[in-house]
């Protein structure tokens, strides 16, 4: 994954997915980031097994539940990866850095409905029944590149709409 498609899908999570270029790179990330057999396409069951496998990786103290702490920490692990990978002056990284876990902070508030400063797995899984609904276009349970397409003229479409209505 390069890092314009972490920035991508890191926009698109705070509900800002600004062209069809970003929605699309934000829905191939998606898909990416938890495509096990690398075919391509994610099934339910692949997205499943990868969303566990990241809420026991960022639930560091395994108490069930994740803090703002932990849900930073996991991200900036993952962004710092991509980050050394970045061939950009150290301004431009430090840049991204803040934008990234700034924007990191919003998404927790926005995950953790309940607001007691804890994501748990009800939580968690709610978020990513619709991450998962809204990609998968044509509803058949697995997220193809058809279904991405899809969806990313879909958000630009409700985007033009949007514009339109607030000017
Ligand atoms: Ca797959
Ligand atoms: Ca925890
Ligand atoms: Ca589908």
């Amino acid at each position: 994954m390069t890092l314009r498609i972490i920035l991508a899908t890191g926009l698109l999570a705070a509900g800002a997915a600004a062209t069809p270029a970003f929605a699309q790179h934000a829905g191939n990330a998606f898909v990416a980031a938890y495509d096990a057999d690398k075919n391509g396409s994610l099934t339910r069951t692949e997205y499943d097994a990868g969303r566990d496998a990241r809420f026991k990786a960022t639930d560091a103290d395994g108490d069930g539940t994740i803090t703002e702490a932990e849900y930073v920490a996991e991200y900036s692990d993952r962004l710092e990866r991509e980050l050394a990978s970045f061939d950009r002056g150290e301004e431009k990284k430090a840049e991204a850095r803040q934008r990234q876990i700034r924007q990191t902070r919003v998404r927790f508030g926005v995950i953790d409905t309940s607001k007691d400063g804890k994501i748990d797995r009800a939580e968690y899984d709610a978020i990513a029944e619709r991450s998962f609904a809204e990609q998968d276009a044509d509803k058949d349970g697995t997220i193809t590149a058809a279904d991405v397409a899809a969806t990313a003229a879909r958000r630009t479409a409700q985007r033009e709409q949007r514009e339109k209505s607030e000017q």
